[in-house]
C-alpha cells in the first residue's frame, strides 16, 4: 500500500471539514463508507481526531472510537500536550464498564506501550476487557514503535493494522516526520498561478487562490507550531498570520516566526512601525526574529529598542559566515526556543515569500508542501519559486545549495500524495521523494 489520500482527504484531515459550512460545497467531497464496517469506524476514528488539531503538539492528535456489537459506545481524541490519551479519554467515558468486554476499540495510532507523561494505553486496553484493536498506522517512536501491538497480541487481543493508514499518515505527519528526522519539520504552503507565480511584478498576491483555499490555509495553520515568513512579506503585506477564517474548532494561533537576515524590521519606517503594531505585532502571540549578529547590535532607534525589549519577541541571530540554515535548525531544537514557544517546537508552516521558499526547497529543507494552484495566468518576470536570478548574490551565498539551473536532469522529485478541488483552485499536497522512500524503507509504507 503507498502513500496516497483517498479523494476529499488532505494533510489537514477531511477537506470538507475544514472549511467553514457555507464553503463545504466548494471542495472535494469525501464519500464516506456507508456500511458499518472496520473502514467505517476508523473513518469516525479519524474524524474524531480533527477535534484536537492544534493542541496536542508535539504529541500525535489520536482519535478512538469503541464499538460493541456494531454499536458506538464512547470516543476519544488526545487532550492538550501531558494530557490524557485518546484511549483513556474514550475509555472514561463510559461509566458502566462491563459494556468494555469483548468490545473493538479503533484507534488511529498504534497505542502506546511507556510511561511518559501518561500510564501506557495498552495496559488501559489490557485491563479493560476489549477483544479487538484496529490500529491504523504503528508508532514511530522509538519507545513504542510495534511494542505497543506486541503486547495487546500477547494478551490475546486480535490486532489488525493498516486500515486507513495514508489519511492517518497524512494527519499525524508532522509527529512521524519530526520522529524520523530528528528536528522540527519545514511545510511550504503557497499559491501560485498557471505559469508560476506567486505574485505579480508588482508584488500582488492577495487574490491568486479563492476564499476556499484561504480557508484550508486557515485551518492548516493551527496544525503547526509557528507560521514563517520573510521580513519582505512583513513589510510588503503587514499580514496578521492568525488562525480566522477556517472552520471550528479554532484551538490555537500558531506562533510567529520572521526571517530578517538584513535587519529590515529593525529599520522600518514610521509609517511600517505603526501598521506593525496595528496589525502584525497586535496580538501577544510569541513572535522570533531570526536576523544577523551585525545589525541587532548595531541597531539603536526608539522602534528596534521597543522591539528588543518586547517580552513577546526573541531576536536570535547568525553571523554572515554561518550556514544559516543549520544554525535555524539547531537553534529551532533549542532550549531557549522551547522556553519562548512554552513547549518543543514540532512543526513550521513556511508562507513565503518566493525567496524565502526558494531558499528552503534549495536547501532540501521542505518536508511536505502544500501548493494551490488557480487557472489564472499573469505572465511577468518576478516572484517566481526556484528562479536563482531573481535572488541577490548575498541571498544565493546564504542558501549554500545547489539549484537544477534549469535541467531536467538535476529536477527535485517529489511524491503526489493528495489532490483536491477548492473552487476554483487545485491544492496538490506532496513530499521530497527521498522521505516517501524512507518511510518504505522503514516499512511504514509500500
Ligand atoms: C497513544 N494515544 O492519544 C497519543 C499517543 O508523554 P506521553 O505519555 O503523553 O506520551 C507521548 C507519546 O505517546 C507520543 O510521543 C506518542 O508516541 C504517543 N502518543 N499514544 O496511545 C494517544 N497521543
Ligand atoms: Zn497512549
Amino acid at each position: 500500500m503507498s502513500f496516497r489520500l483517498t479523494e476529499g482527504f488532505s494533510f489537514g484531515g477531511v477537506l470538507s471539514k475544514t472549511v467553514p459550512p457555507e464553503l463545504s460545497n466548494e471542495v472535494t467531497p469525501w464519500i464516506p463508507e456507508k456500511e458499518r464496517n472496520d473502514r467505517y469506524w476508523m473513518e469516525q476514528a479519524l474524524l474524531t481526531s480533527m477535534n484536537s488539531v492544534g493542541i496536542a503538539n508535539p504529541n500525535p492528535a489520536v482519535g478512538c472510537v469503541i464499538v460493541r456489537n456494531g454499536v458506538e459506545i464512547a470516543r476519544g481524541s488526545t487532550l492538550a500536550f501531558g494530557g490524557k490519551h485518546a484511549e483513556r479519554v474514550a475509555i472514561e467515558s463510559i461509566s458502566d464498564k462491563s459494556l468494555l468486554q469483548g468490545a473493538c476499540a479503533y484507534v488511529t495510532l498504534e497505542p502506546c506501550s511507556h510511561f511518559g507523561k501518561q500510564p501506557p494505553c495498552t495496559q488501559t486496553l489490557i485491563e479493560s476487557g476489549i477483544a479487538r484493536c484496529v490500529v491504523a498506522l504503528a508508532d514511530p517512536n522509538p519507545l513504542v514503535n510495534w511494542d505497543g501491538i506486541r503486547l495487546l497480541k500477547d494478551k490475546g487481543i486480535e490486532v489488525c493494522l493498516g486500515l486507513c493508514a495514508s489519511e492517518a499518515m497524512a494527519w499525524n505527519y508532522n509527529f512521524i516526520m519530526s520522529q524520523l528526522l530528528n528536528r522540527p519539520i519545514f511545510a511550504g504552503k503557497w499559491a501560485q498561478t498557471l505559469d508560476g507565480h506567486l505574485a505579480d511584478d508588482e508584488f500582488t498576491s492577495k487574490w491568486i487562490s479563492g476564499s476556499s483555499s484561504r480557508a484550508y490555509t486557515h485551518w492548516l495553520r493551527q496544525k503547526y507550531d509557528a507560521i514563517l515568513v520573510g521580513a519582505g512579506t512583513v513589510l510588503r503585506d503587514i499580514p496578521e498570520l492568525s488562525v480566522r477564517s477556517c472552520s471550528q474548532p479554532i484551538n490555537r494561533q500558531p506562533m510567529k516566526i520572521v526571517f530578517d537576515p538584513k535587519g529590515r524590521l529593525l529599520n522600518c519606517s514610521e509609517h511600517i512601525q505603526k501598521q506593525l503594531s496595528e496589525k502584525f505585532l497586535a496580538s501577544s502571540t510569541p513572535l522570533i526574529i531570526f536576523t544577523q549578529e551585525k545589525f541587532l547590535v548595531s541597531t539603536h532607534n526608539s522602534w528596534a529598542e521597543s522591539l528588543k525589549e518586547s517580552e513577546h519577541i526573541l531576536f536570535l541571530t547568525f553571523k554572515e559566515e554561518d550556514y544559516f540554515w543549520e544554525k535555524i535548525v539547531d537553534y529551532l531544537k533549542s532550549e531557549v526556543v522551547k522556553r519562548h514557544f512554552g513547549k518543543p517546537l514540532q512543526s513550521i508552516l513556511v508562507e513565503g515569500g518566493s525567496k524565502l521558499l526558494t531558499q528552503l526547497l534549495a536547501a532540501n529543507l521542505l518536508d511536505i508542501c502544500h501548493v494551490f494552484i488557480a487557472p489564472i495566468l499573469i505572465g511577468g518576470v518576478a516572484n517566481r519559486i526556484m528562479n536563482p536570478l531573481s535572488l541577490s548574490l548575498e541571498e544565493t551565498a546564504f542558501t549554500s545549495s545547489k539549484y537544477a539551473g534549469g535541467k531536467l536532469s538535476l529536477a527535485s522529485q517529489y511524491k503526489l500524495v493528495a489532490q483536491n478541488r477548492l473552487g476554483n483552485d487545485i491544492c496538490m499536497e506532496f513530499i521530497p521523494q527521498y522521505l516517501a522512500e524512507e518511510l518504505v524503507r522503514r516499512n511504514i509504507f509500500q
